[in-house]
C-alpha cells in the first residue's frame, strides 16, 4: 500500500478520481498515527465520528491519508452542500485573500457583506423588506435571533419544540431537546426557554392541526403567549431525525405566532440554502417566517452564518447592539457570493430534487426487503430513515439504535460515510453534496443493501 500513499500524500483535491476506493483497513495506519497524536493534545470532549484524517475532497468524496477515498453522505453535516472544492468557491475565496483579510464591518465596511445581504433578502420568504446580520457559527445566529426578538417585542420567553436542537453555547444548550451529550453536566442554563411538543407524524400519528393544537396549549397554559418574544423553529428538523411535520402545522403554528405578537424563527441552519430543493425549506410549506438563521451550507465550508429577517424587527436594534470581530469575513463572504451563483447557474435545487428521487427509490426498495426500516422521510438532498426492531414498524415502533450504528460502521468500513441522528440514535441520515451523482448514490447504497443484509 505503499505506492497509495504516496500518491495520497501529493494529491490535491482536483487531482481525485471520483470514486469510492478502499485500500487499507478503515483507520488506516496513517489515520492510526495522527490520532495518537491528536489524544495527547485534544480533550475528548471534542470526538469525532470517524477518526480519518483528510488530505483531499471534491465534489461528493472525501479522500484520507491512507488513500481511502469516500462517497461523502454527510457533508460535514450540511456544510459542503454545493460540493467540496467548487472551482467557482475556491477562486472567488482566493481572489478576496489577495485583497483583505479583514478590516471588521463594524468598524469599516466592505461590499462582500452587503452582497450576502442583499443576496439572503433576494432568496429567503417574504415579499417586504429585509436586513441580515452575519456571524460565524450557527448557534451565534440563534443566539442573535433571541437577542433581535427580546428587543423588538420587550418580552421575555423563548419557545423552542420538542427533538429540536439549536447549538452548544450556554443560551442554545438550554434550547436543545437533548441533553446527552449537549449539554450534560454544563449548566446551569440559560432561563425562559420553554419546550412545547412538536408535530412527528411517524411517531405522534396526529395531523398537523392536532399537533398545533397541542403545541398552542402548551405554549398558553405553561408560558403564557403573551411573554413569549420568539418561537424557534427547525422547519425540517434536524439532529432530532429529519421530522417532516404534518401537513397544515408550520401554517398553523405561523398564524398562531402573529395573532400574539411572537417572532417566528425559522431555523435553518441545518435544511437551508438549496439543501432540501429550495433555498429555505420553510418554502416547502407555505410559510414566511420573521427571522430565518443560517450557517453551514452559505459558504460551502468556510464559517459565516447570520439571521435575515422582517426590518421592522431586525432595526428595533440599537447602533452597536448587535456585531462581532469576525462575523461576516470577508473571505468567507466572497465564497457565500460564489455559492449562491453556482445555485443558479448550474441549478442547484433541481439537483437536490433528482437526489431526492434517487435516494427515496433506493431506500424504498431496501424498505420492501428490511422491515427494520419504519419510515423514510426529508425532502431534497436532506433524506433520512428511522429504524425500528424488526415486526414493530407498524406498531411499537421499538427504536433500533444498535441497527443504525452497525450499519454506519459498515459503510465507514467499505468508504460511505453516513451519518446518524436522533432523539433515540435510531436515525441513518442522507444530506450529500448537490455534486453527487447518481452512480455514486446507487454505490453507496449498495453499500448500505450489503450492510442491511449482514445485520
Ligand atoms: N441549528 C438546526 O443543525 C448545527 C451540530 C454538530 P453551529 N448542527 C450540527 C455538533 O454536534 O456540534 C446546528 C443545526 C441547527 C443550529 C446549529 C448550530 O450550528 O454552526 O454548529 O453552531
Amino acid at each position: 500500500m505503499t505506492e497509495t500513499s504516496a500518491a495520497a500524500s501529493s494529491s490535491t483535491s482536483t487531482d481525485l478520481v471520483l470514486e469510492r476506493r478502499v485500500v487499507t483497513e478503515i483507520p488506516g495506519p496513517r489515520s492510526q498515527e495522527l490520532h495518537a497524536r491528536r489524544v495527547k493534545v485534544v480533550p475528548p470532549g471534542v470526538h469525532s465520528v470517524l477518526p480519518v484524517y483528510i488530505e483531499s475532497a471534491h465534489d461528493a468524496i472525501v479522500r484520507d491519508v491512507d488513500g481511502n477515498q469516500f462517497i461523502d453522505l454527510g457533508a460535514g453535516i450540511g456544510v459542503t452542500t454545493v460540493g467540496h472544492t467548487q472551482a467557482e468557491v475556491v477562486e472567488a475565496a482566493k481572489a478576496q485573500l489577495d485583497k483583505y483579510l479583514h478590516t471588521l464591518f463594524t468598524i469599516t465596511p466592505y461590499e462582500p457583506y452587503v452582497r450576502v445581504a442583499e443576496l439572503m433578502a433576494e432568496h429567503t420568504p417574504g415579499d417586504f423588506e429585509k436586513r441580515t446580520v452575519l456571524v460565524n457559527s450557527g448557534a451565534e445566529a440563534v443566539e442573535n435571533a433571541v437577542k433581535i426578538a427580546r428587543k423588538f417585542t420587550g418580552r421575555r420567553a423563548i419557545a423552542v419544540l420538542d427533538h429540536g436542537y439549536h447549538g452548544r453555547t450556554n443560551l442554545t444548550m438550554a434550547m436543545n431537546f437533548k441533553a446527552a451529550p449537549y449539554g450534560t453536566g454544563y449548566g446551569p442554563f440559560a432561563g425562559d426557554v420553554f419546550h412545547a411538543p412538536s408535530s412527528y407524524p411517524y411517531r405522534d400519528g396526529l395531523s398537523g392541526a392536532e399537533a398545533a393544537e397541542r403545541t398552542f396549549w402548551y405554549l398558553e397554559k405553561h408560558v403564557g403567549a403573551s411573554d413569549l418574544a420568539a418561537l424557534v423553529v427547525e422547519p425540517v428538523q434536524g439532529e432530532g431525525g429529519f421530522m417532516v411535520p404534518a401537513d397544515g402545522y408550520l401554517p398553523a403554528l405561523k398564524e398562531w405566532t402573529e395573532k400574539n405578537g411572537v417572532v417566528f424563527v425559522s431555523d435553518e441552519i441545518q435544511s437551508g440554502m438549496a439543501r432540501t430543493g429550495k433555498y429555505f425549506a420553510s418554502e416547502h410549506f407555505g410559510i414566511v417566517p420573521d427571522l430565518i438563521t443560517f450557517a453551514k451550507g452559505i459558504a460551502a465550508g468556510l464559517p459565516l452564518a447570520g439571521v435575515t429577517g422582517r426590518a421592522d424587527i431586525m432595526d428595533s436594534s440599537h447602533p452597536g447592539g448587535l456585531g462581532g470581530t469576525f462575523g461576516g469575513n470577508p473571505v468567507a463572504a466572497a465564497a457565500a457570493v460564489a455559492v449562491f451563483e453556482m445555485i443558479e447557474k448550474d441549478a442547484l435545487l433541481a439537483e437536490a430534487t433528482r437526489i431526492e428521487k434517487r435516494l427515496k427509490g433506493g431506500l424504498e426498495d431496501l424498505q420492501s426487503r428490511f422491515d427494520i426500516i419504519g419510515d423514510i422521510r426529508g425532502h431534497g438532498a436532506m433524506v433520512a430513515i428511522e429504524l425500528v426492531e424488526s415486526g414493530t414498524a407498524q406498531t411499537t415502533k421499538v427504536p433500533n439504535s444498535a441497527a443504525v450504528s452497525a450499519l454506519a460502521a459498515h459503510a465507514a468500513k467499505n468508504g460511505v460515510l453516513v451519518l446518524t441522528a436522533g432523539t433515540n440514535g435510531n436515525v441513518l441520515r442522507f444530506l450529500p453534496s448537490l455534486a453527487i451523482t447518481d452512480a455514486q448514490l446507487d454505490d453507496a447504497l449498495g453499500v448500505l443493501a450489503d450492510g442491511f443484509a449482514s445485520l
